[in-house]
Protein backbone atom coordinates (compact mmCIF):
# COMPACT_ATOMS: atom_id res chain seq x y z
CA UNK A 1 0.00 0.00 0.00
CA UNK A 2 1.36 3.82 -0.57
CA UNK A 3 -0.66 6.64 0.38
CA UNK A 4 -0.46 10.51 -0.22
CA UNK A 5 -2.49 13.38 1.81
CA UNK A 6 -3.02 17.01 0.96
CA UNK A 7 -4.79 19.91 2.78
CA UNK A 8 -3.76 22.49 5.05
CA UNK A 9 -3.98 22.87 8.68
CA UNK A 10 -6.49 25.82 8.42
CA UNK A 11 -8.05 24.17 4.97
CA UNK A 12 -11.82 23.10 4.15
CA UNK A 13 -10.65 19.40 4.39
CA UNK A 14 -7.66 17.29 4.58
CA UNK A 15 -7.95 14.50 2.58
CA UNK A 16 -5.86 11.13 2.12
CA UNK A 17 -5.58 8.59 -0.93
CA UNK A 18 -4.34 5.11 -0.28
CA UNK A 19 -3.52 2.94 -2.92
CA UNK A 20 -2.90 -0.81 -3.12
CA UNK A 21 -4.57 -1.52 -0.15
CA UNK A 22 -5.61 -5.17 -1.11
CA UNK A 23 -9.76 -6.36 -0.88
CA UNK A 24 -11.64 -7.85 1.51
CA UNK A 25 -10.43 -5.84 5.06
CA UNK A 26 -13.18 -5.81 6.90
CA UNK A 27 -13.43 -2.12 8.04
CA UNK A 28 -14.86 -0.28 11.12
CA UNK A 29 -15.31 3.57 11.18
CA UNK A 30 -15.42 3.18 14.81
CA UNK A 31 -12.36 1.85 14.85
CA UNK A 32 -10.95 4.19 12.51
CA UNK A 33 -12.71 7.48 14.53
CA UNK A 34 -11.24 6.22 17.88
CA UNK A 35 -7.15 6.24 16.16
CA UNK A 36 -8.21 9.19 15.07
CA UNK A 37 -9.34 10.84 18.59
CA UNK A 38 -6.60 8.64 20.44
CA UNK A 39 -4.18 10.63 18.29
CA UNK A 40 -5.97 14.32 19.41
CA UNK A 41 -5.83 13.84 23.52
CA UNK A 42 -2.80 13.99 25.88
CA UNK A 43 -2.23 17.36 27.96
CA UNK A 44 -0.44 20.40 26.48
CA UNK A 45 -2.48 20.00 23.36
CA UNK A 46 -3.64 23.71 22.57
CA UNK A 47 -7.57 25.06 22.31
CA UNK A 48 -8.01 23.69 19.19
CA UNK A 49 -7.95 19.51 20.20
CA UNK A 50 -11.24 21.07 22.55
CA UNK A 51 -13.02 22.23 19.38
CA UNK A 52 -12.15 19.71 16.87
CA UNK A 53 -13.42 16.28 16.81
CA UNK A 54 -12.47 14.02 13.24
CA UNK A 55 -14.56 11.85 11.74
CA UNK A 56 -13.78 10.36 8.59
CA UNK A 57 -15.62 10.85 5.52
CA UNK A 58 -14.93 7.68 3.24
CA UNK A 59 -15.56 8.70 -0.37
CA UNK A 60 -14.76 5.36 -2.22
CA UNK A 61 -12.66 2.11 -1.83
CA UNK A 62 -14.91 0.80 0.68
CA UNK A 63 -18.45 -1.01 0.44
CA UNK A 64 -20.54 -2.95 2.90
CA UNK A 65 -17.74 -2.52 5.73
CA UNK A 66 -15.50 -3.94 3.39
CA UNK A 67 -12.13 -2.97 1.37
CA UNK A 68 -12.98 -3.06 -3.05
CA UNK A 69 -9.08 -3.15 -3.70
CA UNK A 70 -9.75 0.12 -5.29
CA UNK A 71 -7.93 3.28 -4.25
CA UNK A 72 -9.61 4.46 -0.99
CA UNK A 73 -10.32 7.74 -0.19
CA UNK A 74 -11.03 9.75 2.90
CA UNK A 75 -11.04 13.31 4.11
CA UNK A 76 -11.74 15.02 7.18
CA UNK A 77 -13.18 18.87 8.01
CA UNK A 78 -11.90 21.67 9.93
CA UNK A 79 -14.80 22.92 11.81
CA UNK A 80 -13.23 26.32 11.70
CA UNK A 81 -13.24 27.06 8.13
CA UNK A 82 -15.58 29.70 8.02
CA UNK A 83 -12.85 31.85 9.98
CA UNK A 84 -10.56 30.88 7.79
CA UNK A 85 -11.79 30.80 3.90
CA UNK A 86 -10.73 34.05 3.55
CA UNK A 87 -7.32 33.92 4.50
CA UNK A 88 -6.81 30.66 2.61
CA UNK A 89 -9.39 31.01 -0.38
CA UNK A 90 -7.68 29.72 -3.15
CA UNK A 91 -8.40 32.74 -5.90
CA UNK A 92 -8.70 35.69 -3.61
CA UNK A 93 -6.15 37.55 -2.38
CA UNK A 94 -6.24 37.64 1.13
CA UNK A 95 -6.62 40.98 3.23
CA UNK A 96 -5.10 39.07 5.95
CA UNK A 97 -1.44 40.74 7.12
CA UNK A 98 1.19 37.91 5.86
CA UNK A 99 3.54 35.82 8.27
CA UNK A 100 6.84 37.45 7.99
CA UNK A 101 8.57 36.42 10.71
CA UNK A 102 10.27 32.84 11.15
CA UNK A 103 9.59 30.48 13.54
CA UNK A 104 13.15 28.76 15.05
CA UNK A 105 12.69 25.03 14.10
CA UNK A 106 9.68 25.07 12.23
CA UNK A 107 9.48 24.55 8.17
CA UNK A 108 9.11 28.58 7.79
CA UNK A 109 12.67 29.65 6.40
CA UNK A 110 13.57 27.20 4.38
CA UNK A 111 10.39 26.60 3.33
CA UNK A 112 9.69 30.28 1.73
CA UNK A 113 13.59 30.24 0.06
CA UNK A 114 12.76 26.75 -1.57
CA UNK A 115 9.81 27.63 -3.33
CA UNK A 116 10.01 31.45 -3.32
CA UNK A 117 6.89 32.64 -1.62
CA UNK A 118 6.40 35.85 0.24
CA UNK A 119 3.83 34.93 3.06
CA UNK A 120 5.04 32.23 5.58
CA UNK A 121 1.55 31.43 5.90
CA UNK A 122 2.09 29.13 2.61
CA UNK A 123 4.62 27.01 4.46
CA UNK A 124 3.55 26.57 7.74
CA UNK A 125 -0.51 25.49 6.84
CA UNK A 126 0.91 22.26 4.83
CA UNK A 127 4.19 21.62 7.53
CA UNK A 128 1.47 21.83 10.30
CA UNK A 129 1.11 18.24 12.12
CA UNK A 130 -2.61 18.75 11.19
CA UNK A 131 -1.52 16.33 8.10
CA UNK A 132 -1.08 13.51 10.38
CA UNK A 133 -4.52 12.75 11.48
CA UNK A 134 -4.00 11.57 7.75
CA UNK A 135 -1.45 9.07 8.27
CA UNK A 136 -3.49 8.07 11.35
CA UNK A 137 -6.51 7.52 9.05
CA UNK A 138 -4.46 5.37 6.67
CA UNK A 139 -2.85 3.56 9.67
CA UNK A 140 -5.82 2.70 10.90
CA UNK A 141 -6.59 0.66 7.76
CA UNK A 142 -3.16 -1.16 8.14
CA UNK A 143 -3.64 -1.98 11.69
CA UNK A 144 -7.20 -3.65 10.95
CA UNK A 145 -5.22 -6.00 8.31
CA UNK A 146 -2.66 -6.48 10.72
CA UNK A 147 -5.44 -7.34 13.97
CA UNK A 148 -7.30 -9.74 11.49
CA UNK A 149 -3.70 -11.45 11.68
CA UNK A 150 -3.13 -11.36 15.37
CA UNK A 151 -0.65 -8.73 15.18
CA UNK A 152 -1.27 -6.02 17.72
CA UNK A 153 0.90 -2.88 17.98
CA UNK A 154 0.44 -0.25 20.81
CA UNK A 155 2.87 2.76 21.92
CA UNK A 156 3.23 4.77 25.50
CA UNK A 157 5.29 7.77 26.56
CA UNK A 158 8.60 7.23 28.50
CA UNK A 159 9.52 10.67 28.47
CA UNK A 160 8.62 14.25 28.68
CA UNK A 161 11.02 16.86 29.05
CA UNK A 162 13.21 15.79 32.53
CA UNK A 163 10.49 13.32 33.51
CA UNK A 164 11.21 9.36 32.42
CA UNK A 165 9.83 5.98 33.64
CA UNK A 166 12.07 4.08 35.38
CA UNK A 167 12.09 0.32 34.37
CA UNK A 168 8.70 -1.63 33.57
CA UNK A 169 7.52 -4.70 32.06
CA UNK A 170 6.91 -4.88 28.11
CA UNK A 171 4.35 -7.25 28.46
CA UNK A 172 2.09 -4.76 30.84
CA UNK A 173 2.04 -2.18 27.86
CA UNK A 174 -1.18 -1.76 26.00
CA UNK A 175 -3.03 0.61 24.46
CA UNK A 176 -5.94 0.58 27.32
CA UNK A 177 -3.37 1.32 29.81
CA UNK A 178 -1.46 4.39 27.85
CA UNK A 179 -4.60 5.92 26.48
CA UNK A 180 -5.85 6.28 29.88
CA UNK A 181 -3.49 8.22 30.75
CA UNK A 182 -3.05 12.04 30.13
CA UNK A 183 0.40 12.14 28.49
CA UNK A 184 0.07 8.24 27.37
CA UNK A 185 2.33 7.40 30.17
CA UNK A 186 1.81 4.16 31.74
CA UNK A 187 2.98 4.90 35.30
CA UNK A 188 0.15 6.86 37.06
CA UNK A 189 2.81 9.15 39.52
CA UNK A 190 5.20 9.83 36.58
CA UNK A 191 2.18 10.69 34.67
CA UNK A 192 1.30 13.43 37.06
CA UNK A 193 5.05 14.55 37.08
CA UNK A 194 5.25 14.94 33.33
CA UNK A 195 1.81 17.27 33.52
CA UNK A 196 3.60 19.38 36.00
CA UNK A 197 6.47 19.48 33.35
CA UNK A 198 4.04 20.34 30.84
CA UNK A 199 2.52 23.37 33.15
CA UNK A 200 5.94 24.78 33.11
CA UNK A 201 6.76 25.02 30.31
CA UNK A 202 2.76 26.58 29.49
CA UNK A 203 3.55 29.05 31.97
CA UNK A 204 6.73 29.78 30.71
CA UNK A 205 5.50 30.61 27.19
CA UNK A 206 7.66 27.63 26.28
CA UNK A 207 7.10 24.22 24.71
CA UNK A 208 8.60 20.57 26.04
CA UNK A 209 9.32 17.25 24.00
CA UNK A 210 9.76 13.94 25.18
CA UNK A 211 10.72 10.25 23.83
CA UNK A 212 8.14 7.49 23.09
CA UNK A 213 8.20 4.06 22.33
CA UNK A 214 6.00 1.46 19.91
CA UNK A 215 5.78 -1.94 20.51
CA UNK A 216 4.55 -4.29 17.95
CA UNK A 217 3.72 -7.76 19.24
CA UNK A 218 3.21 -11.47 17.53
CA UNK A 219 4.95 -10.21 14.29
CA UNK A 220 6.36 -13.59 12.82
CA UNK A 221 10.13 -14.05 12.15
CA UNK A 222 11.23 -13.18 8.47
CA UNK A 223 9.23 -9.90 7.77
CA UNK A 224 11.35 -7.46 5.62
CA UNK A 225 14.95 -8.37 4.07
CA UNK A 226 18.39 -8.30 4.23
CA UNK A 227 19.01 -8.49 0.49
CA UNK A 228 18.31 -5.07 -0.83
CA UNK A 229 19.03 -1.27 1.56
CA UNK A 230 15.39 -0.60 0.26
CA UNK A 231 13.76 -3.79 1.72
CA UNK A 232 15.10 -3.65 5.18
CA UNK A 233 11.88 -2.94 7.58
CA UNK A 234 14.13 -1.48 10.64
CA UNK A 235 14.89 1.30 7.96
CA UNK A 236 11.53 1.70 6.73
CA UNK A 237 10.06 2.21 10.08
CA UNK A 238 12.84 4.17 10.75
CA UNK A 239 12.25 6.84 8.00
CA UNK A 240 8.54 6.65 8.17
CA UNK A 241 8.89 7.39 12.37
CA UNK A 242 11.39 10.61 11.17
CA UNK A 243 9.08 12.09 8.53
CA UNK A 244 6.64 12.75 11.43
CA UNK A 245 6.54 16.09 12.48
CA UNK A 246 9.46 17.37 15.07
CA UNK A 247 10.71 13.71 15.21
CA UNK A 248 14.68 13.61 15.74
CA UNK A 249 15.63 10.35 16.40
CA UNK A 250 14.81 6.65 16.39
CA UNK A 251 16.28 3.32 17.97
CA UNK A 252 15.72 -0.18 18.32
CA UNK A 253 16.01 -1.97 21.12
CA UNK A 254 18.53 -0.82 23.39
CA UNK A 255 19.49 1.15 20.51
CA UNK A 256 21.91 3.71 21.57
CA UNK A 257 23.18 2.05 24.77
CA UNK A 258 24.64 -0.56 22.61
CA UNK A 259 27.61 1.06 22.09
CA UNK A 260 28.65 0.55 25.75
CA UNK A 261 28.17 -3.20 26.05
CA UNK A 262 30.32 -6.09 24.68
CA UNK A 263 28.80 -8.40 21.32
CA UNK A 264 28.65 -11.04 23.93
CA UNK A 265 26.18 -9.14 26.20
CA UNK A 266 24.17 -7.23 23.10
CA UNK A 267 23.39 -10.39 21.28
CA UNK A 268 20.22 -12.01 21.94
CA UNK A 269 21.00 -15.84 22.12
CA UNK A 270 19.06 -18.43 20.34
CA UNK A 271 16.96 -21.09 21.78
CA UNK A 272 14.18 -23.46 20.84
CA UNK A 273 11.12 -25.20 21.83
CA UNK A 274 8.63 -27.69 20.71
CA UNK A 275 5.67 -25.62 21.40
CA UNK A 276 6.59 -22.26 20.05
CA UNK A 277 9.91 -22.55 17.97
CA UNK A 278 12.81 -19.99 17.99
CA UNK A 279 12.77 -18.05 20.85
CA UNK A 280 15.17 -15.57 22.37
CA UNK A 281 15.90 -14.70 26.50
CA UNK A 282 16.75 -11.04 25.41
CA UNK A 283 15.28 -8.77 22.95
CA UNK A 284 18.46 -5.92 22.61
CA UNK A 285 18.07 -5.69 18.74
CA UNK A 286 14.06 -4.88 19.51
CA UNK A 287 13.53 -7.45 17.13
CA UNK A 288 15.00 -7.33 14.22
CA UNK A 289 18.25 -8.51 12.41
CA UNK A 290 19.25 -7.61 8.83
CA UNK A 291 16.62 -5.63 8.59
CA UNK A 292 13.89 -8.47 8.96
CA UNK A 293 12.18 -9.58 12.31
CA UNK A 294 13.40 -11.94 14.32
CA UNK A 295 10.16 -13.24 15.79
CA UNK A 296 10.63 -10.95 19.29
CA UNK A 297 8.82 -8.01 20.12
CA UNK A 298 9.40 -4.88 17.10
CA UNK A 299 10.50 -2.12 20.16
CA UNK A 300 11.23 1.59 18.67
CA UNK A 301 11.54 4.90 20.84
CA UNK A 302 11.39 7.75 19.15
CA UNK A 303 12.62 11.77 20.36
CA UNK A 304 10.43 14.25 19.48
CA UNK A 305 11.93 17.85 19.59
CA UNK A 306 10.01 20.60 21.95
CA UNK A 307 7.50 22.09 19.29
CA UNK A 308 8.90 25.61 17.71
CA UNK A 309 5.77 27.59 17.88
CA UNK A 310 6.69 29.46 21.24
CA UNK A 311 3.88 31.89 23.17
CA UNK A 312 7.64 33.70 24.26
CA UNK A 313 8.93 33.65 21.16
CA UNK A 314 12.71 33.29 20.24
CA UNK A 315 14.72 35.76 18.12
CA UNK A 316 14.15 35.95 14.25
CA UNK A 317 14.51 38.18 11.20
CA UNK A 318 11.52 40.21 9.14
CA UNK A 319 11.75 38.43 5.77
CA UNK A 320 10.54 41.44 4.39
CA UNK A 321 12.84 43.81 6.02
CA UNK A 322 15.67 41.73 7.18
CA UNK A 323 15.46 43.70 10.50
CA UNK A 324 15.58 42.06 13.89
CA UNK A 325 12.23 40.87 15.08
CA UNK A 326 10.65 38.28 17.35
CA UNK A 327 9.10 34.58 15.79
CA UNK A 328 5.65 34.58 14.47
CA UNK A 329 3.16 33.28 17.92
CA UNK A 330 0.04 32.08 17.40
CA UNK A 331 -1.98 29.52 19.10
CA UNK A 332 -0.56 25.82 19.37
CA UNK A 333 0.34 23.29 21.44
CA UNK A 334 2.96 23.27 24.67
CA UNK A 335 3.89 19.29 23.85
CA UNK A 336 2.70 16.70 21.79
CA UNK A 337 4.43 13.78 22.47
CA UNK A 338 1.45 11.97 23.50
CA UNK A 339 -0.13 12.11 20.14
CA UNK A 340 2.70 12.04 17.65
CA UNK A 341 2.98 8.64 19.49
CA UNK A 342 -0.33 7.61 18.00
CA UNK A 343 1.00 8.48 14.59
CA UNK A 344 4.18 6.21 14.95
CA UNK A 345 1.91 3.55 16.05
CA UNK A 346 -0.07 4.24 12.38
CA UNK A 347 3.19 4.68 10.61
CA UNK A 348 4.81 1.86 11.87
CA UNK A 349 1.42 -0.19 10.81
CA UNK A 350 1.58 0.77 6.98
CA UNK A 351 5.50 -0.39 7.41
CA UNK A 352 4.41 -3.44 8.68
CA UNK A 353 1.56 -4.10 6.49
CA UNK A 354 3.66 -3.18 3.16
CA UNK A 355 6.58 -5.48 4.36
CA UNK A 356 3.64 -8.30 4.55
CA UNK A 357 1.97 -7.99 1.57
CA UNK A 358 5.10 -7.88 -0.20
CA UNK A 359 5.91 -11.45 0.72
CA UNK A 360 2.70 -12.53 0.93
CA UNK A 361 0.03 -10.92 -1.68
CA UNK A 362 -0.92 -8.00 -2.47
CA UNK A 363 -4.43 -7.92 -3.75
CA UNK A 364 -6.79 -9.99 -1.74
CA UNK A 365 -6.51 -9.89 1.92
CA UNK A 366 -7.48 -13.87 2.14
CA UNK A 367 -4.55 -14.82 0.07
CA UNK A 368 -2.69 -12.64 2.34
CA UNK A 369 -3.84 -13.77 5.77
CA UNK A 370 -4.11 -17.30 4.75
CA UNK A 371 -0.42 -17.64 3.03
CA UNK A 372 1.04 -15.84 6.21
CA UNK A 373 -0.82 -18.42 8.49
CA UNK A 374 1.05 -21.43 6.49
CA UNK A 375 4.59 -19.71 6.74
CA UNK A 376 3.79 -19.33 10.58
CA UNK A 377 3.26 -22.99 10.59
CA UNK A 378 6.17 -23.68 8.52
CA UNK A 379 8.71 -21.78 9.90
CA UNK A 380 7.71 -22.91 13.38
CA UNK A 381 8.36 -26.59 12.37
CA UNK A 382 11.69 -25.45 10.71
C1 LIG B 1 -0.22 23.03 14.72
C2 LIG B 1 -0.80 24.01 15.52
C3 LIG B 1 -2.08 23.76 16.25
C4 LIG B 1 -2.23 22.27 16.49
C5 LIG B 1 -2.16 21.62 15.13
C6 LIG B 1 -0.75 21.66 14.62
O1 LIG B 1 -3.21 24.14 15.50
P1 LIG B 1 -3.83 25.60 15.56
O2 LIG B 1 -2.77 26.48 14.97
O3 LIG B 1 -5.06 25.56 14.72
O4 LIG B 1 -4.13 25.89 16.99
O5 LIG B 1 -3.40 21.99 17.19
O6 LIG B 1 -2.50 20.26 15.22
C7 LIG B 1 -3.72 19.91 14.74
C8 LIG B 1 -4.64 20.73 14.30
C9 LIG B 1 -3.94 18.48 14.76
O7 LIG B 1 -5.00 18.02 14.34
O8 LIG B 1 -3.02 17.79 15.24
C10 LIG B 1 1.01 23.30 13.94
O9 LIG B 1 1.31 24.46 13.69
O10 LIG B 1 1.73 22.34 13.58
Amino acid sequence: MRYLTAGHSHGEEIVVIIDGFPSNVKISPDFINNELHRRSLGHGRGERMGIQKDDAHFISGVRGGYTTGSPICAKLKNPEWGKWSAVLDPFKESMVERVMMPRPGHADLPGILKFGLSDIRDVMERASARETACRVLAGAFAKLGLLDMDIQISSHVVQIGTVSIGSYDLNSVNNELSDSSLTRCIDKEVTERMINEIEKAKLKGDSVGGIFEVIVKNLAAGIGSFAQWDLKLDARIARAIVSIQGIKGVEFGIGFGSAKICGSDYHDQIYWREDIGYFRSSNNAGGFEGGMTNGENLVIRAVMKPIPTLSKPLNSIDVSTHLEAKAHAERSDVCAVPAAAVVAEAVTAIEVFNAVQEMFGKDNFDIIKNSYACYKDAIKKK
